[in-house]
């Protein structure tokens, strides 16, 4: 509608005065019927809610785990829940393998605990991976849990479970379906056109049927939209998510669901992000707050190198639960939130690998939770010596250090006309730095914060702000040399 006024006020403009009209801001003047719905960041109280999650979890689980990556003795060495796409699975064998799924030790409420735990305020959970197993008894198709002799909704059990420890859950849907008959991934023939009509459908069914099941359900994590065949139905999908909006109030959906009618994805043809946040962070980070363009984004991270569903030999490098600290750290310190994922196994146990990074992330969060939690970009320059966060409701900052310095102390610059009104260690409140720790550079600008101990862990010291330059700091005396 905004668009359409904008369109329209361009156009008399130019009618009227048959000058060049002034630029819309950033954006060309296309007219898009199935581009963004909205200019700018959300602002309602979902959408915050969302914005201060600050950690997440991520769940791949599903047929694939049974496989662990294995197949008649050889390894698959990709991503383990794509092994029904390995040239040496027979097909028909991955298609059959649900009927051995029974994951006797699954205990959505362990996992919730877990979770916890670790300090995540959300969860994403596959219902359906691009092998189309249903993970909820879907009426739409009979390749589901409940034709296995487990039986139970697994969905149920685990929206459930997170929604009782007060973890908000998001639903990942893959639109990519391999099991349905009419899934398509061109559309080369009158005959495909026909099918993959019965397939739109049934994605349609499948998705309001999760959010009538599960309406607790606080966003849908769309996965498997960059196929020609589905890039091509913008229309469709477009009116769809506004169907799905309309299910639930203020349910949130990334950039990854549909495409405008130029075949544009995640950013329209216009360069808006469509959806409510940047949902191409994965595997990867933004540098820098101008990476993110003022959007709303998450990051979604493997803890091995690309492997979401359970693999039984992890190849490569296995992050550390410091890696895994500094990336939540920098995603927050760029006003993102981070989502670390975890693949249960076959028999439904989280491996210990996993288990133990959980509980040393749940460690660091259980002291330095301030730093994560409602907080966003602080505006300060990066420091070599990690990053900073910032309290969205208070003006306090947290300093993160990971490399500690060789001096013993880091240095700071102050925003102009600003000092330092008070300085602590998150870990110990009483802990204040006294002004013979914190150094005054000649040109007053910066300061040297001299660190009481060497940090064995990421350490967070609290800056609060006061508005004058304050008597905060003495001379810092460099060394002669
Ligand atoms: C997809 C899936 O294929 C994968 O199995 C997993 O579920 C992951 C979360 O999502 O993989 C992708 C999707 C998008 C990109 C990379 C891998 N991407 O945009 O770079």
């Amino acid at each position: 509608m905004r668009k359409l006024f904008l369109w329209i006020l361009i156009g008399m403009s130019v009618a009227a005065t048959a000058q060049v009209p002034p630029a819309a801001p950033h954006r060309s003047s296309i007219y898009l019927k199935y581009g963004t719905h909205r200019l700018g960041q959300r602002q309602d109280a979902m959408m915050e809610r969302w914005r201060n999650y600050g950690l997440g979890q991520f769940i791949h689980w599903g047929v694939y785990a049974l496989t662990g990556g294995h197949w008649n003795g050889k390894i698959y060495p990709g991503a383990a829940e794509w092994i029904r796409s390995w040239k040496e699975m027979p097909k028909d064998a991955y298609d059959n393998l649900y009927k051995e799924f029974n994951p006797s030790q699954f205990d959505a409420k362990a996992w919730a605990r877990q979770a916890k735990e670790m300090g995540a305020r959300y969860v994403i959970f596959t219902t359906k991976h691009h092998d189309g197993f249903c993970m909820w008894p879907s009426k739409y198709t009979n390749y589901t849990i409940a034709a296995t002799s487990y039986k139970k909704d697994i969905v149920k059990e685990v929206v459930e479970a997170y929604t009782n420890e007060g973890i908000d859950v998001y639903l990942y849907f893959s639109v990519i379906d391999w099991n349905h008959p009419g899934y398509r991934v061109s559309l080369k023939t009158a005959e495909d056109k026909k099918e993959y009509e019965s397939f739109k459908t049934f994605t349609a069914n499948q998705l309001k049927e999760l959010l009538t099941l599960y309406p607790q359900t606080k966003g849908l994590w769309f996965d498997g939209t960059w196929d020609a065949a589905w890039v091509q139905q913008a229309g469709f999908a477009d009116s769809l998510e506004k169907e799905l909006r309309a299910m639930i109030p203020g349910l949130i959906i990334g950039s990854r669901f549909r495409a405008d009618e130029y075949g544009r994805r995640h950013f329209d043809t216009n360069g808006d992000l469509m959806g409510d946040y940047e949902q191409g962070w994965e595997r990867k980070l933004p540098n820098t707050i101008e990476d993110v363009h003022g959007n709303d984004w998450d990051c979604v991270m493997t803890i091995p190198e690309n492997q979401w569903g359970y693999h039984s030999k992890w190849l490569g490098h296995v992050k550390t639960s410091t890696e895994l600290i500094e990336m939540m750290v920098r995603s927050v310190s760029l006003a993102g939130n981070f989502v670390l994922n975890f693949g249960p196994d076959g028999k439904g146990l989280i491996r210990p690998e996993e288990t133990r990074l959980a509980k040393e992330i749940g460690q660091w969060m259980k002291v330095n939770a301030a730093a994560i939690y409602d907080a966003t970009y602080a505006g300060f320059e990066k420091p070599e010596w990690g990053y900073i966060t910032k309290n969205r409701n208070a003006e306090k900052y947290y300093l993160v250090v990971f490399n500690s310095p060789v001096k013993g102390a880091i240095n700071l610059k102050l925003p102009a006309g600003k000092g330092i009104s008070k300085l602590y260690d998150l870990d110990n409140n009483s802990n204040s730095y006294t002004p013979e720790e914190v150094h005054k550079s000649s040109s007053g600008s910066e300061f040297y914060i001299h660190l009481k101990s060497q940090p064995a862990t990421p350490k967070v010291i609290v800056l609060e702000l006061s508005d004058n330059e304050g008597k905060s700091g003495v001379q810092y005396e460099k060394a002669k040399t």
